[in-house]
């Protein structure tokens, strides 16, 4: 979180920092009087750390993740969960329009060509591809992926999704199926919440379909996608490319996409502006404040 978010919390509670091994001896001995807990959306609490704390009333997400969270098993301890929601929406759904740009319109390709002098040696440099008249599919029709398909028609894609929920107040057209959906898209962007259901729902059968001049753009999580399934695609030219915000095992992601050369990869950076961190930020503490004064927050998601 933010050094000024971190003040915040510093100045109202008494704080102990897990991801600070220096701290670790204190949290055991502070364990039981625990009452909140601060995570990210991709680090959650487990289960074991749940029945670890036995005074703990709420998790404050800094995030819109909940899959590192039992919901259920939460809520059975009298456990509220509260997340940022609706506050990094935008920010999210930028970072997927960056990805198809930074894919499509090869801007990390260009930054490399310019610095290592290619350039300047009169090589080439490859014709990029539009996004006019191309056909976005998105996977997840949250409020993330309704975000990135309204920024998408005014790039001129048009747009479809697959959801379990079909919506009549959007006119995009609708699939069950994220290999139908695949098979009708040029790029397929994975917005869908990650949940038992949803994990490896990318798999070789949706890359099959998506096609040798398709692109996959995942903002979601890594778990949705089968990251075995996406490497060989993008090696054998099963699909064309992908934009990646989001990996299995973060930060220490397969070796084999650092040798991809048709793939932009991000650090998991798509909420992460000065902004959009101050705002979740202040979510977690007023979520804190709500509970501490005996209230449910209203962002509670159990
Ligand atoms: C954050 C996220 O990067 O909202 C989520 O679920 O993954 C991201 O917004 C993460 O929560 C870090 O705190």
């Amino acid at each position: 979180m933010m050094a000024e978010i971190e003040a915040k919390l510093d100045a109202a509670y008494q704080v102990h920092r897990l991801f600070d091994i220096a701290q670790r001896d204190n949290i055991e001995a502070a364990r039981s009087d625990i009452r909140a807990v601060v995570t990210g959306g991709g680090t959650g609490l487990s289960r074991e750390w749940i029945d670890l704390l036995p005074s703990l009333g709420i998790i404050a997400v800094n995030g819109v993740g909940t899959d590192r969270v039992d919901l259920g098993y939460a809520r059975a301890r009298d456990v509220d969960v509260a997340t940022t929601q609706g506050v990094l929406t935008d920010e999210v759904a930028d970072m997927g329009l960056a990805l198809i740009l930074a894919v499509l319109r090869r801007i990390v390709e260009g930054d490399r060509f310019v610095r290592e002098g290619r350039w300047h040696a009169g090589e080439p440099f490859p014709l990029a591809s539009s996004p006019r008249g191309k056909r976005l599919g998105i996977l997840g029709l949250g409020q993330i992926g309704r975000a990135l398909g309204t920024r998408a028609e005014l790039l001129g894609m048009s747009v479809r999704y697959a959801n379990r929920t079909h919506y009549h107040d959007v006119a995009w057209p609708h699939f069950t199926d994220a290999a139908a959906l695949a098979a009708d898209s040029d790029v397929l962007a994975v917005c869908v919440a990650a949940t038992p259901d949803t994990r490896g729902v990318v798999d070789s059968a949706v890359l099959n379909a998506l096609g040798p001049r398709g692109t996959l753009i995942n903002i979601a999580r890594g778990s949705v996608v089968d990251e075995d399934a996406l490497i060989s695609a993008l090696r054998d030219g099963t699909i064309a490319a992908a934009g990646l915000d989001v990996f299995e095992n973060e930060p220490a992601i397969r070796r084999d996409f650092l040798a991809l050369p048709n793939v932009v990869l991000m650090p998991h950076q798509a909420s992460a502006t000065v902004e959009t961190r101050r705002a979740m930020g202040n979510m977690v503490l007023d979520s804190l404040d709500a509970y501490f004064a005996g209230k449910r927050p209203e962002n509670t998601v159990n």
